[in-house]
């Protein structure tokens, strides 16, 4: 199979025939294609994802469908959305070492991506939901976020460079629109394609939705992560789109990676964690899951810290690009004027990372694509008076945003929520 034939999807019984021949693919797993074993694993909702296991190892193929796989061809969706996330795993594995799977061949007429094959790792979120504790999760993805955001700036970059990089990603315009409606619009009003738990959530959902404040304050984000093209972000960064053991973390499927704010792929994270504390409560059939919140609190207050220490030893030592160049202070013997300028931009991360991180939370349980941190809760009054509670801590960092000075601020309002009795 060459980049030059036309696109046509794999299967599970195509995929020895048409991929035999690959060279890369062959080199991981052994040439011999009657010893392959492939299956589809994609869970996601827009790809297909196969494990092809041969006599000498094993590796992913993913191929991107012409249209969105959770709803059907009803949807289309371009394949470049691979020539992206392709290229934004080049540009991670450069400035983050280590954080994502290893390409091995990348083919963009068949918009497919053959890459390493994670084993034992499983999808955090689902580790999440299972009360698992991983001790490394916060220090890597900080870590993750920390370079890849900084790296990827005019904090570092030569700007010739990261403009022609901005210029390449622009054309990511579907997977950006997608964003742009379904996490900061659809919420907030009767969008076709949202759901939520009704009848229970229904009087939340109308007053959410006659919210003044909170419209505008997401039409803010919105706008925020339209017009701020500051850094090659991952995109998608939420707990479904990194794999874990107990030791190891990787990033993976930044397919919606463009250039934006760097405090959205921060936001989308730590919301993720949050809302796997609100979604505790609807996973303790076998047993208390006070420790695992505590655990989950504890993550976000280290992936902030990680984050910040980083980005503060980036700022000194790696300050390169044209903004807040070192002839303005350093050389003029001015630290603390460096200093004070990456206080504001910290500043103002965490501000806009609130605003990003409360949208999340709401479109996750208000719109088209749910988690599975509420939706593995069979009971629906259950699941219910979790999302509730989410949505009303949402809705207060969406709202508040300016107003909240540190995440102890932020999670002890999160612990006061999820002991509130009624919903
Ligand atoms: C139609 S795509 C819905 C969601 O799935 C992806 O993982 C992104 O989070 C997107 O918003
Ligand atoms: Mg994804």
């Amino acid at each position: 199979m060459t980049g030059k034939s036309p696109f046509e999807a794999l299967s599970v019984e195509t995929l020895a025939g048409r991929l035999g021949a690959n060279e890369a693919l062959c080199s991981q797993i052994g040439k011999d294609t009657s010893q392959w074993k492939v299956r589809e694993v994609g869970d996601g909702n827009l790809n297909l994802v196969f494990i092809v296991e041969g006599a000498e190892g094993a590796a992913v193929v993913k191929q991107a469908l012409p249209y969105v796989r959770l709803v059907g061809d009803s949807w289309p969706l371009p394949l470049k959305r691979s020539f992206f996330e392709y290229h934004a795993l080049t540009r991670q594995q450069a400035r983050a070492p280590g954080s994502v799977p290893e390409i091995y061949h990348f083919d963009e007429g068949q918009a497919l991506i053959i890459m390493e094959y994670l084993s034992p790792h499983i999808i955090l979120r689902r580790a999440l939901i299972e009360g698992r504790q991983l001790p490394n999760i916060a220090k890597d993805i900080g870590l993750f976020m920390a370079r890849t955001l900084f790296r990827g700036s005019d904090l570092h970059m030569a700007t010739r460079d990261r403009k022609a990089d901005l210029a390449l990603f622009a054309d990511n315009v579907e997977l950006c629109d997608i964003t742009e409606n379904l996490v900061f619009s659809d919420p907030y009003f009767d969008a076709k394609m949202n759901r939520h738990t009704s009848p229970q959530l229904d009087g939340v959902v109308a007053e959410l939705r006659a919210d003044r404040d909170l419209k505008v304050e997401a039409q803010r984000m919105k706008h925020i992560f339209a017009a701020n093209a500051e850094t090659l972000l991952h995109g998608d960064l939420h707990s479904g789109s990194i794999m874990v053991t107990d030791t190891e973390t990787r990033m993976i499927d930044p397919e919606f990676a463009f250039y934006g704010p760097i405090a959205f792929d921060v936001g989308m994270l730590l919301a993720n964690f949050w809302m796997a504390f609100f979604s505790q409560r609807g996973h303790e059939q076998g047993g208390s899951r006070d420790a695992m919140r505590d655990y989950l609190l504890g993550v976000t207050v280290e992936t902030w810290s990680v984050f910040r220490v980083e980005f503060s030893h980036l700022w000194r030592t790696e300050r390169t690009g044209m903004l807040y160049h070192k002839s303005l202070f350093e050389d003029q013997g001015d630290r603390l004027g460096a200093e004070q300028a990456l206080d504001h931009m910290l500043q103002s991360i965490w501000t806009d990372l609130l605003g990003f991180a409360g949208v999340e939370v709401h479109r996750r349980i208000l719109g088209l694509a749910h988690n599975a941190d509420f939706e593995t809760i069979a009971d629906p009054d259950l699941r219910a008076r979790c999302e509730a509670k989410a949505l009303k801590f949402g809705r207060h960092l969406a709202v508040n945003r300016r107003q909240i000075h540190s995440i102890d601020e932020v999670n002890r309002l999160a612990a006061l929520i999820e002991r509130e009795s009624r919903i």
